[in-house]
């Protein structure tokens, strides 16, 4: 089974309220490798683009105005499974229903403001690593503890 990558974003609300770290332990602490990460501040443009599926819906404008607000972090993590493992992680995209134990369901409570995005399936996380990062910019590596996250056949 070959590793997936897929795009994390620390939204603006994740970064204003200092919950960076407790993200990223998370995403370590399961196993996955981050592979490349940068802040930046996401404009109008981007966000269309990021966001070209929900563009025309009336939430937009508003979901534009939050995630261009305040500098978010973006992130490629990889590990088997990635995709889902990490919406798994997640939970529900509002934190009001998100389950317990899940990111946005142990510190959001907003439907806007659920402090982090992952790509959604294999098409979304290409289009989307390819949005934030150039290939160069990526830097895979098998950390030493790996024979302790994984049988040598997984
Ligand atoms: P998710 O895949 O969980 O990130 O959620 P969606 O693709 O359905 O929505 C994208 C973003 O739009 C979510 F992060 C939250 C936001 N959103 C709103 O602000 N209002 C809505 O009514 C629905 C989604």
């Amino acid at each position: 089974m070959p590793a997936e990558r897929t795009l994390i974003l620390l939204k603006p609300d994740c970064v204003q309220r200092r919950l960076m770290g407790q993200v990223i332990s998370r995403l370590e602490d399961k196993g996955l490798n981050l592979i490349a990460m940068k802040m930046l501040k996401v404009t109008s443009a981007l966000a269309k683009e990021h966001y070209a599926e929900h563009v025309q819906k009336p939430f937009f404008p508003a979901l534009e105005k939050f995630i261009t607000a305040s500098p978010i972090v973006a992130i490629v993590v990889e590990g088997l499974e990635a995709i889902k493992v990490v919406r798994d992680m997640l939970g529900a995209t509002s934190g009001l229903k998100a389950a317990a134990g899940t990111i946005r369901g142990d510190y959001s409570s907003s439907r806007q403001m659920n402090l982090v995005h992952a790509s959604d399936g294999p098409e979304a996380s290409a289009r989307e690593i390819g949005l934030y990062f150039k290939a160069d910019e990526l830097h895979a590596y098998v950390p030493t503890l790996t024979p302790w996250f994984k049988a040598d056949d997984e």
